[in-house]
């Protein structure tokens, strides 16, 4: 039986592996040293954006003011301490289930790619031991447009050849990401237990744990 879904984009952290706790510490040390502290609410809002978005928004969020060049040393520091905390990453710190879904699309042949705002995302999946799972990557330094803007996603799925992206299913754990998704065309599957999630995407999945595309298309299509 043939398919109907003929390609997937996969978001990494917070879908493949959970840094997001690790954002969330950095941004908190930097925030002890210029004054401000972060909320677990304002945290989210952070979900899927670039450093310099989640910067500014922060940064307004707290009515801070900064040079350009303060906050240049600013995510300079944050992103130093970020990257001490994944400095001991291994496939071990895949989310369970997420190699053997890549592994079922690769043996499926349903291309993949990877379409992250991080611009840490090739030492991370690198880290993860994925990096020659997928056919095309994209990250936080291939764009100009940060999520909520589709660049990152249509950039991935132009590199698929893929052209109806309404045939393309894109992972994402964060609000922009789906958004992102949704004014790219593509179908929109959220990660994770935030139940905005669950209001915005096509679909949600908590893990992916017994996760295949016949799940995924019995979920989607019937
Ligand atoms: P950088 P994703 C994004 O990656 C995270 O979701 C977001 O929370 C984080 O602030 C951003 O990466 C960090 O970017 O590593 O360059 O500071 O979810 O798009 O894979
Ligand atoms: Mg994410």
């Amino acid at each position: 039986m043939e398919e109907k879904i003929k390609g997937c984009i996969f978001d990494l952290d917070g879908v493949l592996t959970d840094t997001v706790p690790l954002h969330y510490k950095s941004w908190c040390l930097l925030g002890e040293e210029v004054g401000f502290s972060l909320t677990p609410d304002q945290n989210k809002k952070l979900k899927g954006k670039g450093r310099l978005d989640s910067l500014n928004l922060i940064i307004k969020e707290s009515n801070l003011n900064f040079s350009e060049r303060e906050k240049e040393e600013m995510m300079e520091k944050k992103n130093r301490w970020f990257l001490e905390e994944i400095e001991q990453f291994s496939t071990e710190n895949l989310f369970p289930g997420a190699l053997d879904f890549l592994v079922h699309l690769t043996e499926k042949q349903i291309p993949f790619a990877l379409a992250s705002g991080s611009k840490n995302a090739k030492i991370i999946l690198e880290k993860l031991g994925l990096q020659k799972m997928f056919q095309c990557i994209f990250d936080g330094n291939d764009v100009s447009l940060g999520k909520p803007d589709p660049e990152l996603f249509v950039k991935a799925a132009d590199c698929l050849s893929l052209s109806d992206r309404a045939e393309i299913i894109v992972f994402e754990d964060s609000v922009a990401g789906i958004e992102a998704a949704h004014k790219g065309g593509f179908i929109a599957v959220g990660f994770g237990a935030d139940p905005e999630l669950k209001e915005r995407a096509h679909l949600t999945i908590e893990n992916w744990e017994g996760v295949d595309i016949e799940y995924l298309e019995n979920r989607l299509f019937s």
